[in-house]
C-alpha cells in the first residue's frame, strides 16, 4: 500500500498497514513495527550525484525521510573509515577482513547516525521534549543532539550498570539523566509508557526514522567497498541497528546499486542472547530474559524491542545469529587493538569475537569479503581493558638500572605477541 502523493510514509512490518510521515506512532495497533517506505520513482535519485558528495549521513539526503532542510541537525556524522585489516585477517586465516569503525562518529559510537535525524524529525514535528532508554551510547548522542537543537532532553539509564564514560557524555550535554533501579528493559517499558501518554517524542530505535538515519552505516559500506561484502557481522543489543543495515542493502539493491545481498551475522553476549536462542531454536516469538547479564553494557538487554526486524534480517539474508562469551569478548577486544590499532568497547568487541568462533566453526569461506561493524570506542569504558591488562603493567622506582634491566630482561619481547586459539 501507499499514501497518494506521499514521497515517504510508515508501513507496518507485520499487516501492512500504512501511516502517514508525520503521525506520532512507534507501533501499529496490530502491534507490529514500522518501517519507512519511499516512492522512489518519484524521489529523483541520482547515486552518482550522491556519491560526489562527502561520505557523510547527510550525502544521502534523498533518501532520508525529512520534508525541511533546514530542520537538519548535524554534528558532522558517518564518513566512519573503514580499516582494511590485513594483520588480523592473517591471524583468523581470512583473505578480505574491513572493520567499519564507528567508534569515530561525533559522540564515539554509530548512535549519533540515527539521532542526526532523529532530531531533525523531531524538529520537523515540532516536538518539544525528546527522550530514550539507553545502555549509554543512545543516551549520550541524544543527549548531544538535543542540546545543538536546544531541545529537552530527557535520559533513562540502569542505575548501575552504564559505562562512565557515556554518563558523563549526557550529563555535560545536559540531559535530565534519570538513573533507574533496574535494567536497561524496565527503562525501556517506561519511556514507552511515557511517549504513549504523549509526554515526551521517543527517540529508541522503536522510532523508525532513528533506523533510517543509521541504515546510511549500510549505504557507506557500499560506497566504500564499490559492491556488497559477502558477510557484515555486527553486535546486537536492542536489535535497531542490524534491521537497518539490511534495509540499507535491500534498498540498494532495488535502486540497482548492488547485485547480491550480504548474509547478516548478529552477535551477542551470551548472557544476553534472546535472538540467538530464537534462531537456535526457529521459534516465530522471542522469549524475553529476565536478568541479562554481560561485561559488554551496551548489549546488556533481555528484551530487544526491535527482534522482529532482526530476526527477518538474519533469516532473509541467509545469515546467523551467534552468543559470545565475556571472555572471548575481552579477548577480542585485545586482539583487534594489538593487530590493528583499533580501540573499541566490549560490545563492538563482540563482532570481532562472533568472526573468529564463525570461522573456528568452520562457516566462513576464507575468499569471502567480510565486514565487522564495531559500534563504539573504547574510550569510554576503559574499565574493561585495564582490568584484563592490568598484570602488564610493570612496576619501577625511578632507577635507571631498574628500568633497563625490566626492559631489557626477562619481559623483554622483539614485538608484542599476539596469542591467538586457533
Ligand atoms: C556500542 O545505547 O541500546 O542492536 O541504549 O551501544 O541497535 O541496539 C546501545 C546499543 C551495539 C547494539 N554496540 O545496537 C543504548 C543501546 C554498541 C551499543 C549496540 C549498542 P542495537
Amino acid at each position: 500500500m501507499t499514501i497518494e502523493n506521499a514521497l515517504f510514509w510508515m508501513n507496518c512490518i507485520k499487516c501492512d498497514t500504512v501511516f502517514k510521515e508525520n503521525e506520532i506512532r512507534y507501533v501499529c495497533d496490530c502491534g507490529g513495527l514500522l518501517d519507512i517506505k519511499y516512492d522512489y520513482d518519484r524521489l529523483n535519485i541520482d547515486i552518482e550525484q550522491m556519491k560526489r558528495r562527502p561520505l557523510k549521513v547527510w550525502r544521502y539526503r534523498e533518501l532520508m525521510p525529512l520534508k525541511k532542510e533546514s530542520k537538519i541537525v548535524s554534528l558532522n556524522e558517518g564518513g566512519t573509515t573503514l580499516y582494511c585489516c590485513e594483520n588480523l585477517a592473517k591471524i583468523l586465516g581470512l583473505k578480505h577482513l574491513f572493520v567499519k569503525n564507528e567508534g569515530e562518529n561525533p559522540t564515539g559510537s554509530f548512535k549519533d547516525r540515527g539521532m542526526t535525524l532523529g532530531i531533525s524529525k523531531a524538529l520537523e514535528l515540532d516536538k518539544k521534549v525528546v527522550a530514550c532508554a539507553s545502555t549509554g551510547n543512545t543516551s549520550a548522542s541524544l543527549a548531544a543532539y538535543s542540546a545543538n537543537a536546544r531541545i529537552r532532553c530527557i535520559v533513562l539509564v540502569p542505575s548501575a550498570k552504564i559505562a562512565l564514560g557515556k554518563l558523563a557524555q549526557a550529563l555535560i550535554f545536559g540531559a535530565k539523566v534519570l538513573a533507574v533501579k533496574g535494567n536497561f528493559d524496565d527503562a525501556m517499558h517506561i519511556v514507552e509508557e511515557l511517549a504513549s501518554r504523549g509526554m515526551i517524542y521517543l527517540l529508541n530505535s522503536i522510532n523508525p526514522y532513528r533506523l533510517e538515519g543509521q541504515r546510511t552505516l549500510g549505504f557507506e559500506i557500499v560506497d566504500q567497498m564499490g559492491v556488497s561484502p559477502d558477510r557484515i557481522v555486527i553486535p546486537v543489543g536492542n536489535a535497531g541497528n542490524v534491521s537497518a543495515v539490511w534495509k540499507a542493502m535491500k534498498e540498494y539493491e532495488t535502486l540497482g546499486v548492488i547485485k547480491s545481498l550480504p548474509k547478516m551475522c548478529g552477535i551477542q553476549a551470551a548472557g544476553a542472547a534472546p535472538i540467538v536462542k530464537m534462531y537456535e531454536t526457529g521459534a516465530e516469538e522471542l522469549v524475553p530474559i529476565a536478568n541479562p547479564e554481560t561485561i559488554a553494557t551496551a548489549i546488556r538487554i533481555g528484551n530487544p524491542v526491535s527482534w522482529p526486524k532482526a530476526i527477518k534480517a538474519m533469516r532473509e539474508s541467509g545469515g546467523t545469529a551467534l552468543a559470545v562469551t565475556d571472555q572471548e569478548i575481552v579477548e577480542a577486544q585485545k586482539l583487534l587493538a594489538r593487530a590493528e590499532g583499533i580501540f573499541v568497547e566490549p560490545a563492538s568487541a563482540s563482532s570481532i569475537a562472533g568472526l573468529k568462533k564463525l570461522v573456528e566453526r568452520g562457516e566462513i569461506d576464507s575468499d569471502e569479503y567480510i565486514v565487522c561493524i564495531t559500534t563504539g570506542t573504547g574510550l569510554k569504558d576503559p574499565d574493561t581493558p585495564i582490568k584484563s591488562c592490568k598484570d602488564e603493567i610493570i612496576q619501577v622506582s625511578i632507577n635507571i638500572e631498574e628500568i633497563t634491566e625490566k626492559i631489557l630482561g626477562e619481559k623483554h619481547e622483539e614485538k608484542p605477541q599476539i596469542t591467538v586459539s586457533l
